[in-house]
């Protein structure tokens, strides 16, 4: 059976763990709990960079979000999660890799905000300005169908849907993205999403270790 070794709280270990149940994929799930025992020389040699997620499939160990979903698309075919039309795969990936590599980096300086650190108004506002640029592609690019290049889900849902929904928890209304809201409404209404979601205790617990973390930095 594959394992996949997680965190709960881990927005990348949670695409995999969706991905997985959406594929309808049986998995063991190792959890770590990332306060240290990310470095232990066990760990290590899984994942060099001592990141979750690891998907091992027997002795095949793989690390990085996007190589290990295209590995389950490529592996497990039968529920698919990428569109067959040309234009609708590039769409996919598209928003797999804008979510990455654009909306990720500008979520920093809300998350630390909404951890009880000090924001700098400068970051907060050229970040919220490159939120909103992603937003208003993301809008436009959903247009009148109900996932990312798809009438059923994709990959790209799958990655750019445990980011977008939890904006409004971090301070950053969708109330200007109508198409959003209501993709946001209908991944989180899915078994996969309620099954993956953390718990609010879980979270609680988190914050208050990450404000615990930030105070010398605010005196
Ligand atoms: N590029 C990697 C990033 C993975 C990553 O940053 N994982 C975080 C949790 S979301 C982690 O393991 N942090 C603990 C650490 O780096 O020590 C991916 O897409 O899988």
């Amino acid at each position: 059976m594959l394992k996949l070794y997680h965190n709960p709280l881990s927005t990348n270990s949670r695409r995999v763990w969706i991905a997985l149940l959406e594929k309808e994929i049986e998995c063991e799930l190792v959890p770590l709990k990332l306060n240290g025992d990310q470095f232990q020389p066990e760990f290590l040699a899984i994942s060099p960079f001592h990141h979750v997620p690891v998907l091992a499939d027997g002795d095949f160990h793989l690390i990085e979000t996007l190589a290990i979903l295209d590995y389950l698309e490529a592996k497990y075919p039968a529920i698919a999660l990428l569109p067959q039309d040309a234009k609708d795969l590039a769409i996919a990936r598209m928003v797999q890799m804008v979510t990455v590599n654009e909306l990720t980096p500008a979520l920093s300086p809300f998350v630390r905000k909404s951890f009880g650190g000090v924001g700098d108004p400068e970051k907060l506002e050229k970040a919220g300005q490159q939120v909103a640029a992603v937003l208003r592609f993301f809008e436009d690019l959903l247009g009148d169908r109900p996932f990312f290049g798809s009438s059923a889900i994709t990959l790209a849902d799958i990655v750019a849907g445990v980011s977008v929904p939890w904006l409004p928890e971090l301070g950053v209304s969708l109330d200007n993205y109508p198409k959003l809201q209501a993709w946001s409404k209908r991944l989180n209404s899915r078994h996969s999403w309620q099954q993956t979601q953390a718990s609010p205790e879980l979270v609680e617990a988190f914050k208050a270790q990450m404000k615990q973390l930030m105070k010398p930095q605010q005196s």
